[in-house]
């Protein structure tokens, strides 16, 4: 009878939540990446206290409901890391993510929100924690769609893009998907908060690239109507927009051959 209660009891603990658990190891990851971020990709962060930004990531879910974030839980950890990215150097992605990430790689002045500090300590990471209890919960975490929306990971990127979104300045550039059939979708992170949270007295331009997939047939373009759907609302804005379909301004190889736009917008 003991063990059957216990199995039952371990099994609904395993079962609570329809998302994946948090990642093995989240605290040493965050404090690795953190180290590597501050003494290596960005020296100029170097006095960062990373033990300290490591205990307020985790102090802003441990313990609590992992149905009920709020931007405030963040705060402390926001204070301890500003955005700064220069004017002309910011770099929006949807459903681009890994193209976005390649033309940052090559062109190393620019910056999406991964190649900012906290943005490239949390990409790709899962956190969630319980009410009672000090540990992080690595059997599952609720699930944006099936379980709660206001979920720690969905609260802390809404809140990061958007003050990545805020601090932009300049020019700023957004990577788009043409092989999907709306490369512009309002509902998305950079539909839903981004494009909301630019400031027109700091950015007077974005500039779209909508990329499609080689060999694909392209779904969508700068004269499609979900481009256009962007268009109208960056100009309501009072920002200027322009676009351009699968940006190539290097020319053909040497030996003749058109670079694909994969190449273009990498090695160019
Ligand atoms: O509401 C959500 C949600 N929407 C998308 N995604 C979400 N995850 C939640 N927990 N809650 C996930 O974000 C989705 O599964 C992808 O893994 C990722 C990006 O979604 P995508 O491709 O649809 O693009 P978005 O426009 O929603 O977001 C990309 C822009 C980009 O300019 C970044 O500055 O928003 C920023 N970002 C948002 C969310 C997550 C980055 C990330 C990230 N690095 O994981």
């Amino acid at each position: 009878v003991v063990v059957g209660v216990r199995m039952w009891r371990h099994s609904s603990e395993h079962m609570k939540w329809n998302g994946t658990g948090s990642t093995a190891h989240f605290q040493e990851i965050v404090l690795e990446r953190c180290y590597n971020y501050t003494q290596l990709v960005q020296p100029e962060l170097r006095d960062r206290d990373c033990q300290k930004i490591r205990e307020a990531f985790r102090n802003a879910f441990i313990s609590k409901d992992p149905c009920s974030a709020t931007e405030e839980d963040y705060h402390p950890l926001m204070k301890l890391v500003n955005p700064t990215v220069p004017c002309d150097k910011t770099v929006f992605w949807s459903k681009t993510k890994e193209l976005a990430h390649q033309y940052t790689k090559v062109q190393r002045e620019l910056f999406t929100l991964e190649d900012t500090l906290l943005g490239y300590i949390a990409d790709d990471l899962n956190w969630c924690g319980d009410t009672g209890s000090y540990e992080m919960n690595y059997q599952s975490c609720p699930h944006w769609k099936k379980d709660c929306s206001n979920n720690f990971v969905s609260v802390f990127w809404d809140l990061v893009s958007k003050r990545f979104a805020e601090n932009a300045c300049g020019v700023v550039q957004v990577v788009l998907n043409g092989s999907i059939s709306n490369a512009f979708d309002r509902k998305s992170t950079f539909g839903r908060v981004e494009v909301h949270n630019l400031n027109p007295m700091k950015v007077h331009t974005l500039q779209a690239w909508v990329i499609h997939d080689l060999g694909k047939f392209p779904s969508d373009s700068c004269s499609g109507s979900s481009i256009n759907d962007l268009k109208w609302i960056i100009m309501q804005r009072n920002i200027k927009f322009t676009c351009q379909d699968n940006y190539r301004d290097c020319g053909p190889f040497a030996d003749g051959r058109q670079p694909s736009p994969r190449e273009s917008m990498t090695s160019c």
